[in-house]
């Protein structure tokens, strides 16, 4: 590989532990406020997961649980739109933190003067204060699922990164969790360290360069000391 110029992170599962207790939580009480009885509990939400984006998700779950294609896709909308707020009031309140590892990581790519980035999916009325919260403003150039209309697996968000910071994919590398983000990075030409989590200990990273039981992982803490020096 040349010489690393940037990382590209995506931020739920990788840099946030924020989907079981965060988003989950998000999309039950956006359910409940509109009088449904659709839940999601812990292990159905890590099935719903290989869908990516939040409306996605509910049209695909709502249309599988009694609503014609037409009711799904406008209560999709409006419930997902809740469900932003929702997520935007329990980041505030603290209930979305950082990865274990996620703040020495970065802070270590930060004194090695390596750009930091951001690619993905999901809606930049979260994303924002969620990456001020959890990190304060250490990344570059951020792109969510709000600016691109293809979302993981493709690879649409790491390209715009790409194509906006005007960095080679061979002198970048992302981090990603899942088996939809890794396959969007390789997509876009990058190389791509996977760190695992509970959700995704099973996906297929089989085409990550590295695979890490997370962001402690001697493995991956030793990939960035490698190239990075320090
Ligand atoms: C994340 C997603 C998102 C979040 C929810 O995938 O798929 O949909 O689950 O956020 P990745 P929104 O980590 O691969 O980027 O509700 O804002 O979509
Ligand atoms: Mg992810």
């Amino acid at each position: 590989m040349s010489r690393l110029e940037a990382v590209i992170f995506d931020v739920d599962g990788t840099l946030v532990d924020s989907e079981r207790d965060g988003h989950r939580v998000a999309f039950n009480e956006a359910f409940e406020e509109a009088g449904l009885t659709d839940y999601w509990d812990v292990d159905t939400y890590g099935q719903l997961l290989k869908i990516t984006g939040g409306a996605k998700r509910l049209a695909f779950w709502l249309e599988n649980n009694g609503r014609s294609p037409a009711e799904a896709a406008g209560l999709a909308k409006r419930l997902h739109k809740r469900k932003t707020h929702i997520m935007r009031r329990l980041i505030a309140d603290g209930h979305v933190q950082a990865r274990p590892g996620a703040h020495q990581l970065v802070d270590v790519l930060e004194a090695s003067g390596v750009a930091m980035h951001v690619a993905t999916t999901g809606t930049r009325a979260w994303v924002e204060p969620l990456l001020k919260h959890a990190f304060g403003d250490r990344f570059e150039t951020v792109i969510t699922g709000t600016e691109v209309s293809d979302l993981k697996p493709s690879p649409a968000v790491y390209l715009e990164v790409l194509s906006r910071t005007g960095c080679l994919p061979e002198r970048a590398v992302a981090v990603e969790d899942s088996a939809n983000g890794v396959q969007a990075a390789v997509a876009a030409g990058l190389c791509c360290l996977a760190a695992y989590n509970s959700y995704t200990c099973n996906d297929d990273l089989s085409g990550a360069t590295l695979v890490a039981d997370g962001l402690t992982d001697p493995a991956l803490v030793g990939w960035f000391h490698d190239r990075l020096g320090g």
